[in-house]
């Protein structure tokens, strides 16, 4: 990027014909630079009017005015806002324009800018120069980037607790810790024992572990984080004519996927996004689970299986309606035991047994058959993890997925309900993952050398790679090119 000491504007809002367009300009002296061409509605030129020099320069400032051009030429007459440095968004001066949304206004007021000295400011820029100039630290600013691009309500509120600065000072409170622990470390580097006591290093191990320990929650937030931002993935499997892409419609409440008694419609993997109570989830209805020689439906059936390995929650969805009373739990039992023999459950993904078309069951039935019982339990697969199934029927119909509703809401309280407080830090971006990593691994590596009872030196300069691996998530990165890449990511205007 060019020098910070430039002036650089930028169309922030879209560039289509609209209401508005909102322009932004950040630079030094702004005020001046500017005057010559902003009039007061009467037509008179603001120098004479100390339209902004008699206000107080603490505060933004806005005002109805005319901009014209170099030869006097009327651009438009526009709301323009003054915020004086530093109580800006950059920490310089900043002007945000609002002229009528037409890309010709627009393009007049771009001109007469670079006329004036100004450039076309780069991605990110104005962040950018909020990071250089104190405003905000490096991990804010990626939070703003989220806050503007995220797509579901999750993301806004892991973004919004990230520029509030909660991870920012989680990874400060560690950094603190680590600089405690390397003042020890120091102390034995430059002063002989009988001035600072002996030297053992072993009395460092538990500040050691515990800020592994932080710092091990707060990777692990890292996945929760993304499941927030991205909506808890919930797959519809079983097999065909189950009632799966009923069941999608009914969730989605529009008729998204067909649906027909005749096994097989569903060839392909179908994927949208749903909101309950606030929670952000991603619904995927698949081709029901078969073996078939029809060579389309076959790759539905190798998309569906690939989908269950990335799902979070699994809906197997089984239609019991001709099913003899007494035979219905080996009925089920036996779906569930051929679905875990045919796809690998992880640990960490939930299996919800669905019995789809409870209009057409009993009523008896239903009540019957609210849970997997004792002995049906014992009948699963020794090979799958129990933890992965939720040991209770849903019972759901085209008209009532209450049940199943509720059900999802309860297990995206269970994965993401830590991060969804206020106070919670997380990781929002691989970049700041990667560092923690970084700090993790280093300080592993520290303890190892403690247990030897190795050199200060050692240890502390091991330590410190970790602190600087901290220090790096808030900023303190000085290198030109790292910045460009953070900030590349942002929109023009940002
Ligand atoms: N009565 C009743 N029929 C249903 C219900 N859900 C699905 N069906 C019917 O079952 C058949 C198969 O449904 P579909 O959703 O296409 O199943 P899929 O193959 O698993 O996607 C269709 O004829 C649906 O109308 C339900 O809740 N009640
Ligand atoms: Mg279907």
């Amino acid at each position: 990027m060019s020098s910070s000491f430039d002036s650089i504007f930028a169309l922030a809002s879209p560039s289509v014909r609209s209401a508005i367009h909102l322009h932004r300009i950040s630079g030094r002296n702004l005020i001046k630079i500017i005057s010559p061409y902003i009039f007061s509605p009467n037509g008179k030129n603001i120098y004479k009017l100390n339209y902004f020099s008699d206000m107080p320069q603490d505060k933004p400032l806005s005002r109805y005015v005319l901009i014209k051009d170099q030869n006097g030429e009327m651009i438009d007459d526009v709301i323009l806002t003054y915020f004086p440095a530093p109580k800006s968004y950059t920490g310089e001066d900043v002007i945000e324009i609002s002229v009528h949304g037409n890309p010709l206004i627009s393009a007049k007021l771009h001109s007469l800018l670079r006329n004036i000295g100004m450039r076309d400011a780069e991605p990110g820029e104005f962040t950018q120069r909020a990071v250089l100039n104190g405003k905000l630290d490096l991990a804010q600013a990626e939070g703003i980037n989220q806050l503007i691009h995220t797509e579901t309500l999750g993301g806004i509120h892991l973004a919004r607790n990230t520029v509030d600065g909660v991870l920012s000072k989680e990874t400060e409170d560690i950094r603190e810790q680590l600089i405690g622990i390397l003042s020890y470390l120091e102390a034995h580097i430059d002063f002989a024992p009988d001035e600072v006591g002996d030297y053992d290093p072993v009395s460092l191990l538990p500040q050691m572990k515990n800020a592994i320990k932080r710092l091990e929650i707060l990777l692990g937030t890292y996945s929760s984080g993304l499941k927030l931002r991205e909506g808890i993935k919930v797959a519809l499997v079983g097999k065909p004519n189950a009632g799966k892409s009923s069941l999608y419609n009914s969730l989605l409440r529009y008729d998204r996927a067909i649906v027909t008694n005749i096994p097989g419609t569903t060839r392909d993997v179908l994927e949208d996004r749903l909101v309950i109570q606030n929670k952000d989830f991603v619904l995927i209805d698949t081709a029901g689970i078969r073996h078939t020689s029809d060579t389309v439906e076959k790759m539905g059936v190798e998309r569906s299986l690939k989908t269950v390995a990335i799902a979070d929650i699994i809906c197997l969805v089984i239609n019991i309606e001709n099913i003899q009373q007494e035979n219905i739990n080996n009925y089920i039992l036996s779906e569930l035991n051929q679905f875990i023999h045919e796809v690998n459950i992880h640990s960490n993904q939930k299996i919800l047994v669905v019995i789809s078309k409870k209009d057409l069951l009993l009523k008896k039935d239903i009540h019957s058959l609210q849970w997997l019982d004792e002995n049906s339990i014992l009948n699963i697969d020794k090979k799958f993890n129990m933890n992965c199934l939720i040991q209770k029927f849903i019972f759901t119909s085209i008209d009532d997925n209450e049940s199943l509703s509720q059900e999802l809401v309860n297990l995206h309280n269970e994965m993401t309900g830590q991060l969804a407080k206020k106070e919670n830090p997380a990781l929002i971006s691989t970049r700041q993952k990667d560092k923690v990593e970084i700090a993790i691994k280093c300080l592993n590596e520290a303890i190892e050398l403690v247990e030897q009872k190795d050199y200060p030196e050692k240890i502390s300069s091991i330590i410190n790679q970790s602190r600087q691996s901290l220090q790096e998530i808030v900023g303190e990165i000085h290198l030109d090119n790292v910045l460009e890449k953070i900030f590349s990511t942002f929109c023009i205007g940002k």
